[in-house]
């Protein structure tokens, strides 16, 4: 017998059991193993009924994602499912943890299915750019129909016990020790005289087509650019409009297509480097963790307001700090409207926003942080202001204690220095707004101890975010590669293209917003602010001033003052092309004796992506980020690079290096500009026609 399926007989009923740590995924061995441990079953005469159950935490979690791509081994999970239905025994699947994907398709082909009240079942193929490819589209349907097949598929997320219950997915949910209730259940099914019931030969009612076009439309919008959804549409459709065998025969052609799209497998990228970024070189579970059961946060603006939102969500007390207690009754007024407003859509009861509220304090003096375990600063960014905070805490703060700072641009080294224990300094910069984005750059000094490191990563997943951990320098991964390509976005407008041309290139690339909408959202006076700085501290350096400063001037700060790049009607955040800076770009390139040219559509998207790859290999030659695919997760939960592009160096990867190096390489030559100086490693990797994703 195989060493991940076995086979037992209690009583009555035999049980097949599913043991493959850690989420019992269908690999080749498990899939073989099942239909193995069946024919046992069924050749067992004392097996009245026979039951497939997972060992250890779960369920059988879906196939094993880590086979896809790799040539495909008999038996296949389709056909196992099916093998299964073809059982001459009455089959019962008894589910704990998560039943996903290929494992809740392995309940359908079940006769009856028993669940744990805490267990959950759901096919997330979509997220994964595929559809359920071992007969869910075809089953699913037939049990609870169409539209709510559809709906389920496509949103992808795992559904609870109860509701699948009311859905007529789960037959009996149960509470206490799964196998002894499962077994019980089962004896009554056979004592009963329980009919077989195979999900295959229930009918499934035809829907109009209005109802897929209908449903196809309404997720247009969010869906964009991904293919999977529309394929789970289409798969779903097929159930409605053709036999069982025909059905699954469509089903497979969507798979197989799916499966071999580049969405796919940026998709797949993206689920195992959400699970990467976490896990730190040189750090492991051994690694010790310091107890984080209070957090104190200097500020109480909308920065440090939104991240104690994270600590209080997740049950974990905030003690915020200010200077005036005007400024924390505001600050702690908006976190309640915040949370108000959620409860309002209803996200979150009444009770638990009181508590949440009850586990904030507030205070007007650093001596009270003297028994928090770690402090976060987001007071303006200024090194003399931070400095003074650091001298403070280090001052007030007990032994033990993280001190950590919300720079966006500062440097963490410097910051450590003026504390006595460097070592317990870490940048945790939250990106705004911070109780929304879920990406945290945990930004690691020379100093920065592994025990700090360990905590704030595994702190990071406590409160919801996605912590990638970075190193010191300007702007660190995120903002850094950004600047970059907000400079090109400028560059190509002073040359002749207009702001709505390069923000629609970008946008149909499949990002949120272009670099110009994304300005106005973030306000133009934050970058015309910091240059006027440097332009005071620093004049002979300092960048100088152009269209994007004099609309600044004018106090055309973006949407918030109704118009920036673009204008805005009232309560209409569209960007419209504004003639106000139209005449601000006309005069600057006057100005400098600017001959302006047509920009073509695919000159602004390799100047502002290929900058960006540029600079995200510097970034990994300097060692800022330890692997492209931290690069990868910062720019998607950052700043919401489309998943199904898998990431910037991942994308890159597609592209192709020597593509991308001898466009780098022309710009530099045509421009000087540093920026185009090919990064040693992008030069490298092209020569040698490798890849990031081999580093
Ligand atoms: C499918 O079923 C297709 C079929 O319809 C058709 C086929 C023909 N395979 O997330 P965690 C690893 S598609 C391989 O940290 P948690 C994971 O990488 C599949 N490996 O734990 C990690 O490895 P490591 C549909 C998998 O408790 C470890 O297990 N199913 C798979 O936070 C622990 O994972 C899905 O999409 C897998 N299927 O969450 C479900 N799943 O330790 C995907 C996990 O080396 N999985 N691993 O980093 C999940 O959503 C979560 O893992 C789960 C547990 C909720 C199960």
């Amino acid at each position: 017998m195989s060493e991940v399926v076995s086979y037992e007989r209690d009583g009555d009923i035999g049980v097949i059991t599913v043991d493959n740590p850690p989420v019992n995924a269908l690999g080749h061995a498990v899939r073989q193993g099942i239909v193995d441990a069946l024919d046992k079953g069924l050749a067992d005469d004392g097996a009245k009924a026979l039951m497939i159950i997972g060992g250890g935490r779960t369920f059988p979690a879906g196939a094993d994602i880590r086979e896809f791509g790799k040539p495909p081994q008999e038996p296949s999970l389709p056909d196992v499912v099916q093998v299964l239905e073809n059982s001459d025994k009455l089959l019962i699947a008894a589910v704990h943890g998560t039943a996903l994907g290929g494992g809740m398709e392995i309940t359908l082909g079940c006769d009856y299915r028993v669940a744990l009240d805490s267990a959950k079942m759901g096919l997330p193929e979509v997220n994964l750019g595929l559809l359920p490819g071992a007969g869910g589209t075809q089953r699913l349907p037939r049990l609870i129909g169409a539209k709510a097949a559809m709906q389920a598929i496509v949103e992808g997320k795992p559904m609870k016990a109860a509701k699948l219950k009311d859905m007529g997915v789960i037959d009996e949910v149960v509470s206490g020790d799964l196998k002894a209730e499962a077994i019980a259940y089962a004896e009554k099914l056979v004592a009963d005289g329980a009919p077989r019931r195979k999900v295959s030969e229930l009918s499934v009612e035809k829907e109009s087509d209005n109802v897929f076009s209908e449903f196809e439309q309404s997720i247009a919008r969010k869906k964009r650019g991904f293919l999977a959804p529309f394929h789970c549409i289409k798969a779903v459709q097929a159930a409605t409009e053709l036999d069982f065998a025909a059905g699954m025969k469509r089903e497979r052609e969507l798979f197989t297509e799916l499966l071999n799209s580049p969405e796919s497998a940026a998709q797949r990228h993206v689920f195992f480097a959400e699970r990467e970024v976490g896990k730190v070189p040189g750090i492991s579970k051994e690694t010790p963790k310091r107890d984080i059961k209070q957090v104190g946060i200097i500020g109480a603006g909308t920065m440090g307001g939104g991240i104690a939102m994270n600590f209080l969500s997740a049950g974990i007390p905030v003690k915020m700090l200010e200077m005036k207690q005007e400024a924390l009754d505001k600050g702690v007024a908006l976190i309640r409207k915040n949370y108000e407003a959620t409860a309002k859509k209803g996200r979150m009861t009444s009770d638990q926003v009181e508590k949440c509220m009850s586990l904030i304090s507030t205070s007007l003096s650093y001596d009270d942080l003297s028994d928090v375990d770690l402090v976060i600063e987001a007071v303006f960014e200024n090194m003399k202001v931070k400095k003074q905070v650091f001298g403070e805490l280090d001052r007030v703060c007990k032994d033990g204690a993280i001190l950590a700072t919300n720079t966006s641009t500062l440097d963490v080294n410097e910051i450590a220095q003026s504390t006595n224990r460097p070592e317990d300094v870490i940048g945790m910069h939250f990106f705004s707004p911070a109780n929304v984005m879920k990406l945290l750059e945990n930004v690691r000094g020379e100093a920065t101890s592994d025990e700090v490191i360990a905590t704030v990563m595994d702190l990071s997943k406590r409160i919801g975010k996605v912590g990638v951990l970075v190193g010191v320098c300007n702007g660190f991964v995120g903002n850094r590669i950004l600047h970059k390509r907000q400079a090109q976005a400028v560059k190509l407008v002073n040359e002749g293209a207009t702001p709505s041309q390069v923000d629609k290139v970008l946008f149909d690339f499949g990002l949120p917003m272009g670099p110009f909408a994304m300005a106005d959202l973030a306000g133009l006076d934050v970058g015309w602010r910091i240059r006027e700085g440097l332009r005071e501290d620093d004049p002979e350096n300092a960048p100088e001033r152009d269209w994007m400063d004099a609309l600044a001037e004018q106090e055309r700060w973006g949407q918030k003052t109704g118009g920036g790049v673009f204008d805005y009607a009232e309560g209409d955040r569209t960007p419209r092309p504004s003639d106000t800076a139209m005449a601000e770009i006309e005069k600057y390139r006057k100005e400098k004796g600017i001959e302006t040219r047509e920009v073509s559509d695919q000159e602004i998207l390799e100047r502002c992506l290929y900058v960006m790859v540029n600079e995200g290999a510097k970034i990994l030659e300097e060692g800022i980020a330890m692997r492209p695919l931290d690069v990868d997760i910062v720019w998607i939960y950052g700043y919401g690079f489309p998943v199904y592009r898998g990431g910037l160096m991942f994308w890159a990867d597609q592209v192709g290096l020597d593509k991308i190096h001898a466009k780098v390489k022309q710009f530099y030559d045509e421009s000087g500009d540093p920026v185009w100086q090919p990064s040693a490693l992008l030069e490298k990797l092209a020569s040698e026609g490798r890849k990031f994703g081999d580093l």
